[in-house]
């Protein structure tokens, strides 16, 4: 990394950018572009700090051998997995065939990048193997047709194996600029895509296992790098689902230009499209091009902000029945609730319970199969120093 590109991306009171941590040790690019392996200050931990791959510090120098981070610049953004702070766009590197096509989980993403106040760049990998077969009903060329028009998400097709698709792709990363991080499922091919864009970097990169079709969580941590022509760009361990915690049902659809109506559209105003009665959208469901399996992993998504939605109001219930003497559960804090249709409001507690329940022990199955046991990047992030 050179000092000039370096210093060009540092807030003036920064010492150092994180750029990746291993073992005991933070490493640290300065301002002059030098590399220095820094520990975190006791201080720091007291205070609950911890420093993240993507954190502007400061530094105290005094020893020879290494440095001491001694305090975290405030994060102009977050994303929890990938944990990095301050970048400005996130890759989601979805490969077209091995291992399969889930698009399920880069409407996740999609979802989680959008809410999260950041810009996606949507790359199907592995574009060389066997792009016009049809996968869930369509051509590579037609789902990068539909992502683009519909779903209105900037959408490219690589193949490492594709010189100009790979230069189409720096081209791209290049005019948009910013600090960026990739993101996907083990195995999508972030390493190699890396690698393609710049040779030097030489990140280590793994087959898909032909048993289980799946990655085999090559990068094992996150990691700042600077490509050849200065471009900042995190490589990041595959995963499979993120920490979704969204505040509410409603704010869904932002990140589903299909799901967005007028009012005057709609005959309910908060409308979340799910199970009201005479909802275009639900309507529109295939008839007026709302593809069926996006609507669906739409109506997935609200159904488990609306969870975390009950959830929460139980909670601030039992704190408000708890705390407030006298006073009963429903004249408790008043509560912006969204329009549910009456089988749902109608539920008993007891019901609601079990179901959330049942929905936490479907999605920490998929999560531990699919992360696979041996990895957690929140445990090793937690280090203590
Ligand atoms: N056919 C084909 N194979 C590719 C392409 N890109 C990557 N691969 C292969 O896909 C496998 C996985 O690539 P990696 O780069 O290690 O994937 P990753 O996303 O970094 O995986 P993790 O580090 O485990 O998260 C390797 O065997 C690569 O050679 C591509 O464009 N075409
Ligand atoms: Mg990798
Ligand atoms: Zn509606």
């Amino acid at each position: 990394m050179s000092p000039t590109q370096t210093s060009q991306a540092f807030p003036p009171n920064a010492d150092g950018l994180v750029v990746t941590y291993f073992s005991d040790f933070y490493s640290v690019r300065k301002r002059d572009g030098a590399l220095v392996q820094c520990k975190r200050k006791a201080l720091l931990k007291k205070q609950g700090l911890s420093v993240v791959v993507g954190d502007f510090v400061t530094l105290d120098e005094s020893e020879s051998s290494m440095g001491w981070i001694t305090g975290i610049l405030p994060p102009t953004t977050t994303l929890s997995k990938p944990k990095i702070h301050n970048i400005s766009h996130v890759l989601i590197a979805c490969p077209w065939q091995e291992p399969q096509l889930d698009l399920r989980q880069v409407d996740r993403l999609l979802t989680k990048v959008l809410l999260s106040g950041l810009s996606p760049l949507l790359v199907f990998t592995k574009a060389d193997i066997h792009p016009n077969d049809a996968q869930h009903g369509f051509t590579l060329a037609e789902w990068m047709h539909y992502y683009t028009y519909t779903a209105s998400v900037p959408t490219l097709s690589t193949s490492i194996y594709d010189a100009e698709s790979i230069d189409g792709l720096k081209a791209t990363l290049n005019r948009i600029g910013g600090r960026w991080v990739l993101a996907g499922v083990s195995g999508a091919g972030k390493s190699s895509l890396l690698n393609a864009i710049d040779p030097q970097l030489k990140l280590r990169v793994n087959e898909v296992s032909h048993k289980g079709g799946r990655g085999t969580h090559t990068t094992r941590h996150t990691e700042l790098l600077e490509t050849l022509n200065g471009l900042l760009i995190a490589d990041a361990p595959g995963f499979s689902q993120l920490d979704f915690s969204l505040d509410e049902p409603i704010s869904i659809q932002n990140a589903f230009p299909e799901c967005q109506v007028s009012t005057q559209q709609c005959p309910y105003e908060d409308c979340l499209h799910v199970d009201e009665q005479g909802c275009v959208i639900k309507n529109a469901v295939e008839t007026e091009g709302i593809l069926k399996s996006r609507y669906e992993h739409y109506v997935d998504l609200v159904k488990e902000a609306l969870a975390g939605e009950h959830l929460r109001l139980d909670q601030s219930q039992k704190t408000e029945s708890a705390t407030k003497q006298g006073k009963s559960k429903k004249g408790g804090k008043a509560v912006n609730v969204v329009k549910l249709n009456p089988e749902l409001r109608d539920a008993n507690r007891k019901e609601n319970r079990q179901a959330l329940k049942k929905l936490e022990q479907h999605i920490l199955h998929h999560q531990r199969l699919e992360d696979g046991l041996d990895y957690d990047e929140d445990a090793l992030n937690d280090e203590d120093f």
